[in-house]
C-alpha cells in the first residue's frame, strides 16, 4: 500500500506499539495492567494524531507563506463519522497498527469500533460537507471549513417496544482528534441598539451598542488528504461567557448561581445540533447559532486577509466562501457590516466585494423546509443586520424597477421580505441577491430550482448565475473503508489503488466482466458483506436472517418525501401474497430480507409511525412460522455514518423511492452502487443521473415523474383517483389490527385516503410492485445479476466527491490547488 510518510513513520510495528504504550502510560497517565478496548482505541488514536499533526502544522505554514486564494465552506453541518480508520489510511500505516495491536492482544477492528462517531449533521447536507472536505485536501485546495463545536451531535435513536425515543449525544469524553485554541477567539454582539450620527465629513456612521457579548472559542480538527501532503483545517467554534459578561460582582456578592446562569446561557449557543432536517422552526437558539457562527468565521477569515495588506478589492480574489444550503445566509449582511461599519468602506465597493466572495447552494426545494426568519426576532436580536437587509432589498428592488418596468408584481414576488403578519426575512432570496453563483445538487434539482423557486431570480440575472454541481462521495471512505475487500479486488485488476484518487479508473473493470475468477471473487465479497451485516442483524435485532436472501435496504432521515410508507405497504402486500400461497409455491419465491433504518426528527409524529409500523410488521412477518425465510423485515436502530459503513457494501437492492422531485440528489444511492448493489429508484435526484451513467439496464425505475406531480396533485385534491386495489387491501390489514392498534396508524392511512395523498404513495404503488417483482425475477438469474453489478461499479467514476469538487473550483471559487512540500 502507498505511504504517506518518510521520516515520521512507524517503521515497525513494535515501534508503533511503544508509541502506544507511551501514550496509554503517560498521556493518558494509564496502568497497561488493565488496558482494555477503549485504552488501546486511546493509544492508538494520539500515535497516529501526532502524524497528522506534523504534516497539518507544515500544510498551514506553507499555505500561510504562499498566501493563495482559500476556500471557506460554512456549513452547520459536518458528519464527520469515526477518525481513525481515516487517519490510518491516509498515513498508510495501517497493516503495521493491525500487526502491533494483534501483539498487544487487539483485534484492530474492535479498536476501531471504539471510537464514537462525530455526529455533527442530520444526514445528507452534512455528510456531503465531510466527503468535501476530504476531496479538498486530497485535490490540495486550500480549503477550511467552518462549523459550531456541539456538545451534543445528533440524538441517539433507541427502539424501545417499537418506538423511538431519543437519548442524549454526549460525544466529547474523549476526543483525540480535536485542539482547542484557547488563543484564538472573537467576541460576538446580539441585541442592542444602533446608534446613528454625521461625521466632520458628512458621512452618516452606524455604531452597534450595548449588546451582549458571547465569546466563540476556536477548537480545530486536522483533515488529512488522501495521497497528498496536504492536512487542511476544521474550525468548530464553541460558545463561552465573555470575560466582560461574567459578573463577578454578582459571583463575589454571594449570586454564585446568577452568574454562573449567565455563564451557562453563553454556553447554550453552542450545546446541541437541531434534529430537523426538514421543518423550519423559527426558534431564537437557533437564530443565535447561525449568527454567532457566521460573525465568528468570518471575523476569522478577514483577520487572516487583513494579514496580507492587501486592498479592499483584493478581498475576492483571496477569498471564496460557500454557503451550505441557507444556514449561513447572515454571513451575507455581516461581511457587509463589517465592511461599511468597520472599515469604512462605501456602499457600492462593499457590496461589490461580497457579491463576488459568496457562493451559495441550494439543497432542498420543499417549501417547509425554506428559511425564514420574522422581521420582528431579527430587529431584536441583531438590529443593525436587519437595517442593512432592508438596503440590500431596497437597492435589489429598485435595480429589478428599473429592468422589468412593466411587471410591478414581481417586486413583491422577489422581495427579501415577505409582506406577512409578521413579517418575515426570506433567507433564499437574501442568499442569491448577495452570491455570484446558486447551484442545485443535481441535474434535474437544479433545473427545478430555476423553473420553481427561484423563477424570477433567473429573469433578473440571466441564467448564467445558476448552475448545477452533481454531488459526488469520497471512495476513501464509501469504497475503500467501507469495503476493503473489494477496493483491494479492484486494486489487483487496476494495477495499484490510483483509482482512489481518480475514480474514472473504475472504467477499466468492464473488461473483466466476464472473467470468471473476477466474477467469483466479486460475489464472494457480496456474500461475505452481507455475512457481516447478517451477524450484526442477530446481534441488535436477534432475528436470524439467511444471507443468501435477497437484502434489500432502505436507509436515511424519515421522511413522508422519502416515502419509507411506501416500501413498508410493498413489505405488507408481499406478505399478504405470501399467506395467500400454498407451502409449496412459498417454497419457490426470492427469499428477500427488508431492512430499514433511519432517525425521525423528535416532533414529527408521521415519521414516527412509519417507524412503529415498520416495527410491527417486523413483529409480525419474523414470528409468522408459515413464512420462514422468505420474508424477514428489520429494523436497525440509530442508523449513522459508521453503521451505513457497514451497511452499505450489503445491499442486493436499496431503495431511492422519493416522489419525483423531491429529493434535490440522495448521496447514498451512489454509495450503494459504488459498492454492488443496484437500486430501485424513482427518477428524482441523481437517480437520473446514475441511470445515464450504469445504463438503464442496470438500475430498476420506477413511478411518475415529476413534470406529472402538479397534475396528480390536483387529482387527488378533487377526489378525482382510484386507489389501487392491492393497496386498498394493505389498508383493511392495518385497519382489521394485524399489526396491532389499528388507531396509531390511521392518520397515516388517511393522509392517502383522506387528505390528497401529497407524496403520491397510491399513484405510484402499483409500479413499484411490478419493478419489485422484475426485481425477484432477475436475482434468479445470478450470473446476469452479476454481471449488472460489476458494469454498474465501473460506471459510477463521475461520482467521485473529487470530481465535483474540481467543478465547483473552476465554475464557483475560482481557486487553485497549492500543493505542500514535504520532508523527504
Ligand atoms: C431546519 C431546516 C432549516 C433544515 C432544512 C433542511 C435543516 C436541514 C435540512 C437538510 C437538507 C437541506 C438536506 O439535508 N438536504 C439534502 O442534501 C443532500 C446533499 O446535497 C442531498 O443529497 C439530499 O437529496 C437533500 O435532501
Amino acid at each position: 500500500a502507498w505511504r504517506k510518510y518518510s521520516a515520521q513513520e512507524f517503521k515497525t510495528k513494535d515501534e508503533f506499539d511503544a508509541e502506544v504504550v507511551k501514550h496509554i502510560e503517560t498521556t493518558l497517565a494509564r496502568s497497561l495492567f488493565n488496558c482494555d478496548e477503549a485504552a488501546a482505541y486511546a493509544g492508538t488514536a494520539l500515535a497516529f494524531r501526532d502524524r497528522l499533526i506534523i504534516e497539518w502544522n507544515r500544510t498551514q505554514q506553507q499555505q500561510t507563506n504562499a498566501d493563495p486564494k482559500r476556500v471557506y465552506y460554512l456549513s452547520l453541518e459536518f458528519l464527520m463519522g469515526r477518525a481513525l480508520d481515516n487517519a490510518m489510511l491516509n498515513t498508510g500505516m495501517k497493516d503495521i497498527a493491525s500487526e502491533g495491536l494483534k501483539d498487544l492482544g487487539f483485534r484492530m477492528e474492535d479498536v476501531i469500533s471504539q471510537e464514537r462517531d462525530a455526529a455533527l449533521g442530520n444526514g445528507g447536507l452534512g455528510r456531503l460537507a465531510a466527503c468535501f472536505l476530504d476531496s479538498l485536501a486530497t485535490l490540495n485546495y486550500p480549503a477550511w471549513g467552518y462549523a459550531l463545536r456541539y456538545r451534543y451531535g445528533i440524538f441517539k435513536q433507541e427502539i424501545i417496544d417499537g418506538y423511538q425515543v431519543e437519548i442524549p449525544d454526549y460525544w466529547l469524553d474523549f476526543n483525540p482528534w480535536e485542539f482547542p485554541r484557547h488563543d484564538v477567539t472573537v467576541d460576538v454582539q446580539f441585541y442592542g441598539n444602533v446608534r446613528k450620527y454625521t461625521d466632520d465629513s458628512g458621512k452618516q456612521i452606524s455604531v452597534w451598542e450595548n449588546g451582549e457579548i458571547v465569546t466563540a472559542v476556536a477548537y480545530d480538527a486536522p483533515i488529512p488528504g488522501y495521497g497528498t501532503k496536504t492536512t487542511n483545517n476544521l474550525r468548530l467554534w464553541s460558545s463561552k461567557a465573555s470575560h466582560g459578561e461574567f459578573d463577578f460582582t454578582k459571583f463575589n456578592s454571594g449570586e454564585y448561581e446568577a452568574s454562573v446562569a449567565d455563564q451557562q446561557r453563553a454556553e447554550t449557543i453552542s450545546a446541541v445540533l437541531y434534529p430537523n432536517d426538514s421543518l423550519e422552526r423559527g426558534k431564537e437558539l437557533r437564530l443565535k447559532q447561525q449568527y454567532f457562527w457566521c460573525a465568528a468565521s468570518l471575523f476569522d477569515i478577514v483577520r487572516r486577509f487583513k494579514k496580507s495588506k492587501k486592498a479592499w478589492k483584493e478581498f475576492p480574489n483571496q477569498v471564496a466562501i460557500q454557503l451550505n444550503d441557507t444556514h449561513p445566509t447572515l454571513a451575507i449582511p455581516e461581511l457587509q457590516r463589517i465592511l461599511i461599519d468597520q472599515e469604512g468602506l462605501e456602499w457600492d465597493e462593499a457590496w461589490s466585494i461580497v457579491q463576488k466572495t459568496f457562493g451559495y447552494t441550494n439543497h432542498t426545494v420543499l417549501p417547509e423546509a425554506l428559511e425564514k426568519w420574522s422581521v420582528p426576532l431579527i430587529q431584536h436580536l441583531l438590529p443593525r443586520h436587519l437595517q442593512i437587509i432592508y438596503d440590500i432589498n431596497l437597492n435589489f428592488l429598485q435595480y429589478v424597477e428599473r429592468n422589468f418596468p412593466k411587471e410591478r408584481d414581481m417586486l413583491s414576488r422577489v422581495s427579501i421580505i415577505e409582506e406577512s403578519q409578521p413579517k418575515m426575512v426570506r433567507m433564499a432570496y437574501l442568499a442569491v441577491i448577495g452570491s455570484h453563483k446558486v447551484n442545485g445538487v443535481a441535474e434535474l434539482h437544479s433545473d427545478l430550482i430555476k423553473t420553481t423557486i427561484f423563477k424570477d431570480f433567473v429573469k433578473i440575472y440571466g441564467p448564467d448565475k445558476f448552475t448545477n454541481v452533481t454531488n459526488g462521495i469520497t471512495p476513501r471512505r464509501w469504497l475503500h473503508q467501507a469495503n476493503p475487500r473489494l477496493s483491494e479486488l479492484i486494486a489487483s485488476k487496476l494495477g495499484g489503488y490510483d483509482f482512489l484518487r481518480d475514480l474514472t479508473q473504475l472504467h477499466k473493470l468492464e473488461s473483466y466482466v466476464d472473467d470468471k475468477e473476477f466474477r467469483k471473487e466479486f460475489q464472494e465479497i457480496k456474500y461475505a458483506n452481507k455475512v457481516r451485516l447478517a451477524k450484526y442483524i442477530k446481534e441488535a435485532n436477534g432475528i436470524s436472517v439467511n444471507p443468501s436472501s435477497l437484502f434489500d435496504i432502505q436507509v436515511k432521515r424519515m421522511h413522508e418525501y422519502k416515502r419509507q410508507q411506501l416500501n413498508i405497504f410493498g413489505v405488507i402486500h408481499r406478505y399478504l401474497e405470501l399467506k395467500d400461497m400454498s407451502p409449496e409455491d412459498r417454497k419457490k419465491v426470492q427469499p428477500r430480507v427488508s431492512i430499514f433504518g433511519g432517525k425521525a426528527a423528535p416532533g414529527y409524529w408521521m415519521a414516527k409511525t412509519v417507524i412503529h409500523l415498520i416495527n410491527q410488521v417486523s413483529k409480525v412477518v419474523n414470528s409468522d412460522k408459515d413464512i420462514g425465510d422468505a420474508l424477514k423485515v428489520v429494523f436497525l436502530e440509530d442508523y449513522n455514518v459508521s453503521k451505513a459503513e457497514m451497511i452499505t457494501p450489503a445491499s442486493d437492492i436499496s431503495e431511492h423511492i422519493s416522489t419525483a422531485g423531491t429529493e434535490a440528489s440522495g448521496t447514498s444511492n451512489m454509495k450503494f452502487v459504488l459498492n454492488g448493489g443496484l437500486i430501485i429508484g424513482t427518477c428524482d435526484g441523481a437517480n437520473i443521473e446514475i441511470t445515464r451513467e450504469v445504463g438503464e439496464d442496470n438500475i430498476f425505475l420506477f413511478g411518475n415523474l415529476s413534470e406529472d406531480v402538479e397534475d396528480l396533485r390536483h387529482h387527488h385534491f378533487y377526489g378525482d383517483f382510484q386507489l389501487d386495489p392491492s393497496l386498498d387491501r394493505v389498508f383493511k390489514t392495518i385497519r382489521e389490527g394485524a399489526f396491532g392498534d389499528a388507531g396509531q396508524f390511521s392518520a397515516l392511512v388517511n393522509s392517502i385516503v383522506d387528505h390528497g395523498d401529497y407524496y403520491l404513495v397510491s399513484d405510484d404503488f402499483k409500479s413499484y410492485l411490478d419493478t419489485q417483482k422484475l426485481i425477484d425475477e432477475a436475482y434468479k438469474n445470478q450470473e446476469e445479476w452479476l454481471t449488472k453489478t460489476i458494469t454498474s461499479v465501473a460506471r459510477m467514476g463521475f461520482f467521485s466527491s473529487d470530481r465535483c469538487i474540481d467543478e465547483y473550483a473552476e465554475m464557483i471559487w475560482n481557486v487553485e490547488p497549492v500543493k505542500v512540500q514535504g520532508q523527504e
